[in-house]
Parts: C-alpha cells; sequence; structure tokens
C-alpha cells in the first residue's frame, strides 16, 4: 500500500510513462507540406505543418503578448505582418525573452520546449538555433517530438471549410499512422448562406432553403467528408451565443449518430474581437449550459465531447456531465491552459466526476508544442491527482500502484478511446 511521501514522485513518474491520445491538436503530418527550411531541402510556403523555432516563437498566443509589450501605436501591425516570419520571432523574442522575463505560460511553454531539445534557451539571438532546427527533417523529428512528449498518436482538426486543406485532401493524401482525422465544420452551423454557396460550388444541390433535399445533400457532403478524412469524431467550435440550429439536428447529429461518432462542441469563443492580430483576434465569453444539456438530454443516442472557454462555465459543464452519460468534458481550452486554471478545474472535475474525464487536450499548432504543453499539464495533473491521493489514503483507502497506472491510462488515453468507441 502506498503512502503519503511517496505519492508525489510516483505519480509524477506513472504520469511521465503513460502515452498520451492527444484528442485534439492543430498539427499536420508532413504529406500536408512544411513552410520551414529543412534538412529535405523540400518545403512549400503553403504547407500546414508548422515546426521548429520560428513557428514556436510566433505562435499567436506570442502576438497577442508581443503587442501588449510594444502596442501598435509604436509597433504598427501592418510593419509586423509585413516582416518575414523569422523577423517576426527576432521582435518578439527581443521583446518577450530579452528586454523582459518570460513569465507568461506562453513565454515559458518555449523555454521548456528549447530545454527539453536541449537547446540553450538563455540566448539572445535566435541565429544559431535556427540553423539547429534547419538540420532537422521534418518526418524524423515528428518521431523524436513524440518521444519526448511520450504522445502515442496525434488527433487533428480537418477543417474542411479551409480551401488550401480541401484542395490537399482533394488530390489525396497518403495516410500517416502517428494522425488521426477529425472532420471540423464551424461555418456549417455558423454561416450557412455561405456554407451552403460552398456546398453547391462543390457540387452538392443545396438551396438556401432548408429543404428536405438540401438536408440530405449536407448529410451526403459530411458522410463524404467523413470517409475522406476517416473522422474518429466531428467537431465545431462556437460562439457563447450559439443555441442549436437546424443544420445540428437534421444533418449533422444524425450522420454522427449513423457514424457512431462523437460530436466534439468547442464553446465560448467570439472570432475577431481585433482583426489585426489574425490568429490572436479571438477571445471567450460566458456560454449557456442549457445549450449542452439540451442535446444531451434531446439526443440520447449521440455522444458529446465538451470544452467550454469561460472559467465560469467549468463547475456547471461537470456538473451537467453528472446529469448525461452521453456527455464528456475534456480540456483546459485556450485561455484556461494556464497552470492555476489547470490545477483549479482538474481539482473540480475529479471531486465531481471521479475519473470519468478526459482533464487536457493540447491543441497544439506548432509541433513541438506537444513537449511543454504536456510536460506543463502533467505537472499540474499529477500534483492534483497526488492530493487526491493523500486524502483517499487519509479515507483508509489501500491505494496501490497499479490503481495510480490504471487511472492515468484512463485520463490520458482511455477515457478518449473508450468514448469514441461508444
Ligand atoms: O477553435 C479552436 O480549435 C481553437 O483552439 C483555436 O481556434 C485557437 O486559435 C487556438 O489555437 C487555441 O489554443
Ligand atoms: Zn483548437
Amino acid at each position: 500500500m502506498l503512502t503519503p511521501r511517496e505519492l508525489p514522485d510516483l505519480v509524477k513518474r506513472v504520469l511521465a510513462a503513460q502515452p498520451i491520445v492527444d484528442m485534439h491538436t492543430h498539427l499536420y503530418p508532413p504529406t500536408f507540406g512544411t513552410p520551414v527550411a529543412n534538412r529535405t531541402g523540400v518545403s512549400d510556403p503553403a504547407g500546414m505543418m508548422l515546426w521548429g523555432l520560428d513557428d514556436l516563437v510566433t505562435y499567436h498566443y506570442l502576438v497577442a503578448e508581443v503587442f501588449r509589450a510594444v502596442p501598435a501605436t509604436k509597433f504598427p501591425y501592418a510593419q509586423f505582418w509585413a516582416m518575414t516570419k523569422p523577423e517576426q520571432a527576432d521582435h518578439i523574442w527581443k521583446v518577450l525573452f530579452v528586454e523582459r522575463t518570460p513569465l507568461s505560460e506562453a513565454c515559458r511553454g518555449v523555454i521548456t520546449t528549447l530545454s527539453k531539445l536541449g537547446l540553450d534557451p538563455g540566448v539572445k539571438s535566435l541565429t544559431s538555433h535556427r540553423q539547429w532546427f534547419r538540420e532537422q527533417d521534418p518526418n524524423e523529428y515528428i518521431d523524436r517530438v513524440m518521444e519526448l512528449a511520450n504522445v502515442e498518436s496525434i488527433t487533428m482538426t480537418n477543417a474542411v471549410f479551409d480551401d488550401g486543406e480541401r484542395a490537399r485532401w482533394l488530390a489525396g493524401i497518403a495516410p500517416d499512422p502517428r494522425f488521426t482525422g477529425v472532420l471540423r465544420f464551424d461555418p456549417l452551423l455558423l454561416d450557412w448562406p455561405n456554407a451552403g454557396k460552398k456546398l453547391a460550388e462543390l457540387g452538392y444541390a443545396v438551396e438556401r432553403e432548408l429543404t428536405e433535399k438540401t438536408i440530405a445533400e449536407v448529410k451526403r457532403f459530411l458522410n463524404e467528408w467523413c470517409d475522406r478524412v476517416e473522422a474518429i469524431y466531428c467537431a465545431v467550435s462556437l460562439p457563447p451565443e450559439f443555441r442549436s440550429s437546424e443544420i445540428l439536428e437534421k444533418a449533422v447529429l444524425p450522420v454522427c449518430e449513423e457514424r457512431n461518432i462523437p460530436f466534439a462542441m468547442m464553446i465560448g469563443s467570439r472570432r475577431g474581437v481585433n482583426p489585426d492580430l489574425r490568429d490572436a483576434a479571438d477571445t471567450g465569453g460566458l456560454a449557456d449550459i442549457t445549450t449542452v444539456t439540451s442535446l444531451c438530454q434531446r439526443f440520447p443516442n449521440n455522444r458529446f465531447f465538451v470544452t467550454m472557454l469561460a472559467r465560469e462555465n467549468q463547475h456547471e459543464l461537470a456538473v451537467a456531465a453528472r446529469k448525461f452519460g452521453n456527455l464528456m468534458p475534456f480540456g483546459c481550452w485556450w485561455f484556461l491552459n494556464n497552470p492555476s486554471l489547470i490545477d483549479e478545474i482538474t481539482r473540480m472535475r475529479i471531486e465531481l466526476l471521479g475519473t470519468s474525464v478526459i482533464p487536457q487536450h493540447s491543441d497544439a499548432r506548432v509541433l513541438d508544442q506537444l513537449i511543454y504543453k504536456w510536460d506543463h499539464s502533467r505537472t499540474v495533473i499529477g500534483r492534483v491527482l497526488a492530493e487526491k491521493y493523500a486524502d483517499l489514503i487519509a479515507a483508509g483507502w489501500p491505494l496501490t500502484e497499479a490503481e495510480v497506472g490504471r487511472d492515468a491510462r484512463m485520463f490520458l488515453k482511455d477515457n478518449f478511446l473508450t468514448f469514441l468507441r461508444g
């Protein structure tokens, strides 16, 4: 039987040894092309596989932070976006890592990643490190990063309304066993007239009115694309105000039920509040949990992955999951992906849901981020778990290492895979 004293190290060791299935990322394999110069000599400016130093440092979280440190009144947005990516990275590095202490979570993430790769994070210039990344082979580098992060499977976000990504799929993409597909289609639920026009361009006989024929064609579109990307689930992100829609209820959920795959809702994103920040333009907002409970109640044959962006929605989401077995809360999304909030949310979820929750996803946009996002999350989740186990032992439970191993496997891999299978 374990003792409270040995728990922190043991839990840390067990979590570190547990391979992760990362259920939500924006990562792509080399088959989608990469804009990053590398050892193979092959790169594609429109490539979708982001990795390496300049992509790490120009992550949209850091773009938002650099415009806080040096506002656009002093350094206009247009000037920043006119620079090359290495020039943007040099500006961000100088402002946030040289002229200031890189205290923020996003800054600390870059430091952790460089350190774990064996590179000195304290450099004043990025030049020497840039050369190191140029000497990497993207395909081999994926294996190296997955090993360092102990991630065994990467779940993509395949945005079918992204013209660049759609064109690549239509041209044919060889499958990569390290990556699994997810069909993502926000515009279908948020901007029907335009999404309808796009479906018509792609050859689907849809009309503006949601006639039976149109609904049938939307279902055909979803099924054909789920087949193409071998979707393990379907996903959308939704603004706080979203309640439901005819397309969701008459096309999306029936298709997910027929295919026996879950539907993921990422709720609370308000897009484009400051467009000059581009990918960093979005914010979050408080949503209404009845959006979730009403769908779970009215569609009992559908399974729902749900993550919510507002801190204030987390408790009611966990409580809602106590009411609906077809609801799986997951991750500390985006502005919640910070140690203090991961701690608060994970602690509350374990107290309300025990082991039946998926504590985290990485949301990595740059391959190397898997290293820090999982290192930082494992540390916080491990700390919370060790304290929860200590409480359990204090209550008289004869906790074993095997139980800790079983829980780690459920939190970091099996809860996701089991809910996928239904
Ligand atoms: O909708 C999403 O999947 C979000 O995760 C992204 O849009 C967001 O920009 C992001 O990268 C959050 O971490
Ligand atoms: Zn995301």
